[in-house]
């Protein structure tokens, strides 16, 4: 099974995400095992505290190391698998999260998230914890919580077994390195605006001809980095992570 650890100062925050929708049904299937381990039952002080001020003077508060180091052991020490597990720390300076690097998760024994939260977190967490440092885009949040639940939601509906035949991972926007085509459905007018009459048709190789000229347009459109930012060995590794998924090989 999947094993995912998270340590935060707000345990509260996963419920929700968690006790509903796709994980939780990944979790009553015995996918995934997801355990949210708070931050302050790692520290040795009568006020648990988990924040100090930066050594050379600076504004604000940094989280101190000790709360993640014990909480790493403890999650190691209490988890066969975790001794090979990722251990992620969600920062804005971490490389930026993308459909490869969900793949490549999805492929671990498991993960451990560290949640920063305040003005940052002491950097011998990201150096000497942290296997890699991770932002899901180029915006600030005041902690790693939600991005967390982001990157868990995207690697747990990787996972086999997890999506139903109806809702393969086949042709999803990233999964091809381009985004997806547009959809529609009944009724074929609304409010005036018609559906494509090519999607009405009948005729399945035109569709799809359609599909794929559409999708290519989008992207050139609107993400035309990822068709030329995207690094060659980032669409192979992608190939290769995705062949493994179906060959069931990790
Ligand atoms: C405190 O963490 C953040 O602000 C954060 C973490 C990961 N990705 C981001 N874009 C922001």
């Amino acid at each position: 099974m999947f094993q995912i650890d998270i340590l935060t100062i707000f345990p509260a925050m996963f419920d929700s995400p968690f006790a509903e929708g796709m994980v939780s049904r990944a979790k009553e299937k015995g996918l995934v095992d997801i355990r949210v381990h708070n931050l302050r039952d790692f520290t040795s002080d009568k006020h648990s505290t988990v924040d100090d001020y930066p050594f050379g003077g600076g504004p604000g508060m940094l989280m101190k190391p000790a709360p993640f180091f014990e909480g790493v052991d403890f999650i190691r020490k209490t988890h066969p698998d975790a001794a090979a597990s990722r251990v992620v720390l969600l920062t804005p300076q971490g490389r930026c999260f993308r459909h490869e690097t969900a793949l490549d998760f999805s492929k671990r024994p498991g993960l451990v998230f560290l949640c920063g939260r305040y003005e940052g977190v002491d950097e011998r967490v990201a150096e000497n914890l942290a296997d890699e440092q991770v932002s899901i885009g180029d915006y600030v949040l005041s902690g790693g919580e939600l991005p967390a639940m982001v990157i868990i939601e995207c690697v747990v509906r990787l996972l086999p077994g997890v999506l139903g035949s109806s809702e393969s991972l086949v042709g999803e926007s990233f999964s091809e390195g381009i985004l997806k085509y547009p959809q529609y459905t009944r009724p074929a007018v609304y409010r005036g605006l018609e559906a494509p009459p090519i999607l009405l048709s009948g005729d399945h190789a035109k569709i799809a001809r359609w599909r794929e000229e559409q999708a290519r347009l989008r992207t050139r459109l609107r993400r035309p980095e990822i068709l030329t930012e995207v690094p060659a060995e980032c669409g192979e590794k992608v190939k290769k992570l995705e062949k493994g998924y179906e060959d069931g090989n990790a």
